[in-house]
């Protein structure tokens, strides 16, 4: 698992945009936590995720996912994790304490969720070389989209719905339960991530109560299509790399 880690982070500075910056800069990050300031207004991504529920997603659940991260790592019994990057702490996954693991991932999956998205018209189409590798995984950009909601509508409970690169190159969606993600040591589908979705109620309850479905149809219209093409091509260049 650590190479898919490494994949994450060493090419970043050739490209650089500021979403991937921030993307390292997170990933980077040690103990202390600080919850990062979301890259955009809060009513900006209105009428699909309503400014109620981007403060309460934000400032209340992301929030405490930080600050119960760094009561957990206050143990001095976890003295060497205290020196770790948050990827390194998601790279362990369920080797970690259960709060330990729990809350490091609630704090990467929702700082990466942040970035997924943006009010930026200009990011939210799909460029070529990525919607080529779609439709050629998965049949059609429609083919695609109805399989990750079939992904996120199949995760009962808790989780997040996610568009991988797998170890062998090739692209698949999964999902994961609680706060788990594709990265952590232990998990069923291991991969890079390239795309997420939050599916936990608390991301879209307000707007659109039991209609996990109707949230997810709606999701395609905030995605930031160029930070998961950057990813993409990153993911691809190192699997490359390897053959
Ligand atoms: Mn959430």
């Amino acid at each position: 698992m650590k190479s898919i880690i490494l994949l994450m982070l060493l090419p970043f500075s050739l490209f650089a945009s500021s979403d991937l910056e921030m993307l390292q800069a997170i990933s980077q990050e040690r103990y202390p936590y600080a919850l990062p300031k979301l890259p955009y207004p809060y009513e900006s991504l209105e009428p699909t995720l309503d400014t109620e529920t981007m403060h309460l997603h934000h400032d209340k659940h992301h929030a405490n996912y930080v600050d119960n991260l760094n009561k957990a790592l206050a143990n001095p019994d976890l003295v060497f994790e205290q020196s770790w990057t948050l990827n390194e702490l998601i790279e362990r996954g369920m080797r970690l304490p259960a709060p330990v693991h729990n809350n490091a991932g609630g704090h990467w999956n929702h700082s990466f969720f942040w970035i997924m998205m943006t009010p930026d018209a200009s990011k939210h189409v799909i460029p070529t070389r990525l919607e080529k590798a779609l439709e050629t995984s998965f049949g059609s950009i429609i083919r695609f989209k109805e399989l990750f909601k079939q992904a996120g509508l199949a995760r009962l409970g808790s989780g997040w719905d996610w568009l991988i690169m797998k170890p062998d190159g090739t692209l698949d969606i999964v999902s994961t339960a609680n706060q788990d993600n594709p990265m952590m040591h232990g998990v069923e589908s291991p991969g890079v991530p390239l795309l997420t979705c939050d599916v936990w109620e608390h991301a879209y309850y307000l707007k659109y109560k039991n209609r996990r479905d109707d949230f997810l149809s709606h999701y395609w219209d905030v995605v930031n299509w160029k930070f998961v093409d950057e990813l993409y091509g990153i993911a691809l260049q190192n699997s490359q790399k390897k053959i």
